[in-house]
């Protein structure tokens, strides 16, 4: 019996298949990057680490947009197949369901994730130092501010799609006020999506390309095999930091518990467009959408903290080399 993704059809999902003969896992779109700053023309300096979702059969979206003041913003985004995005030119304008919580300084890498009746959003959030801020919609039109889940200094908020033992579940990765040169990934538990507690520690840098610090990618997908999650890891070289992603499963009732880790990296900076942009070298996972059909996997990547990219895989193929690779 192989591994099953446990989820949503996504009948169309963007997909491309494998070049011929590619002897890796994880393969990039051919014709990445699939968004530049160009979609936000008049105000956009870069659009990356961005977190895409299935929505009404078509795609939706809140994207990164750090602007020519060189703020860093968040603008909603659609699409009709999820290549071509109409991202809007206006940043998120956050109504606060309680009128004493802070309005963002800035906000910078979200994730989406769909649970119960809304998509949620978490992204590092600017309160008196990056924290761990929560949103949500039901339409990305409206878009409501809820509590800072975390105190700073954290970064790398990304929730499980589903309460486990009827309590919520968010990783982060606690951080400095700086580029943090340490990190690690701990879980964050609650009844109620405003009070977090129950800390657990999941992982550490291990390989070579995750040496530095790791944090958080894409929110994890459900598996018959457990929770397959694709993080980021740093590697620390002479000429900076170098920002690859590799994936881990982990258990599905205590999430804290790594079952499978792959040694080596999925995907590092390889192309021009991931080495060469405002930060050389990241490729960055935020969003991953998943068909529980076919069993592919679409990631979006922000390439050089300037553009956003997409890479495919196969869940069985992946679980298969995760196992003989771990
Ligand atoms: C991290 C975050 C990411 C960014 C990366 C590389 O600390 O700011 O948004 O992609 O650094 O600059």
């Amino acid at each position: 019996m192989g591994i099953k993704i446990i989820g949503q059809s996504v009948p169309n999902l963007p997909w491309e298949e494998k070049p011929s003969g590619y002897p890796h896992p994880v393969w990039r779109y051919s014709q990445n990057p699939i968004i530049t700053r160009d979609a936000v023309p008049h105000t956009g300096n870069s659009i990356f680490n961005s977190a895409a979702v299935s929505y009404n059969g078509k795609f939706a979206g809140v994207f990164r947009v750090d602007n020519r003041r060189r703020q860093m913003l968040l603008h909603s985004g659609r699409s009709e197949d999820g290549l071509n995005w109409n991202i809007s030119q206006e940043p998120i304008q956050w109504i606060k369901d309680d009128p004493e919580t802070d309005y963002p300084d800035y906000c910078y890498d979200p994730r989406v994730i769909f649970m119960e009746d809304r998509y949620w959003i978490v992204w590092c959030n600017g309160f008196h130092g990056p924290s761990i801020g929560i949103g949500y919609t039901f339409d990305f039109k409206e878009f409501h501010l809820v509590e800072n889940a975390l105190m700073p200094h954290n970064r790398n908020g990304v929730l499980f799609p589903r309460k486990i033992n009827d309590t919520y579940m968010l990783m982060s990765r606690p951080s400095d006020n700086g580029h943090t040169p340490f990190g690690e990934i701990f879980i964050s538990q609650s009844p109620d999506m405003i009070h977090w507690g129950k800390h657990r520690w999941v992982m550490k840098g291990r390989e070579g390309w995750e040496g530095l610090k790791i944090g958080g990618g894409p929110a994890p997908i459900e598996t018959s095999e457990g929770w397959l999650m694709f993080h980021h890891g740093v590697l620390l070289s002479c000429n900076g930091y170098v920002y690859s992603f590799g994936a881990t499963i982990l258990d599905l009732e205590k999430p804290w518990i790594v079952k499978h880790r792959c040694r080596p990296y999925l995907i590092s900076p390889q192309m021009p467009y991931e080495c060469v942009g405002d930060v050389p070298n990241v490729t960055f996972p935020c969003a991953a959408i998943a068909d529980a059909d076919t069993g592919r996997i679409t990631i979006y990547y922000g390439c050089a903290d300037t553009v956003t990219g997409l890479c495919f895989t196969q869940v069985e193929e992946l679980y298969d080399y995760i196992l003989k690779n771990e």
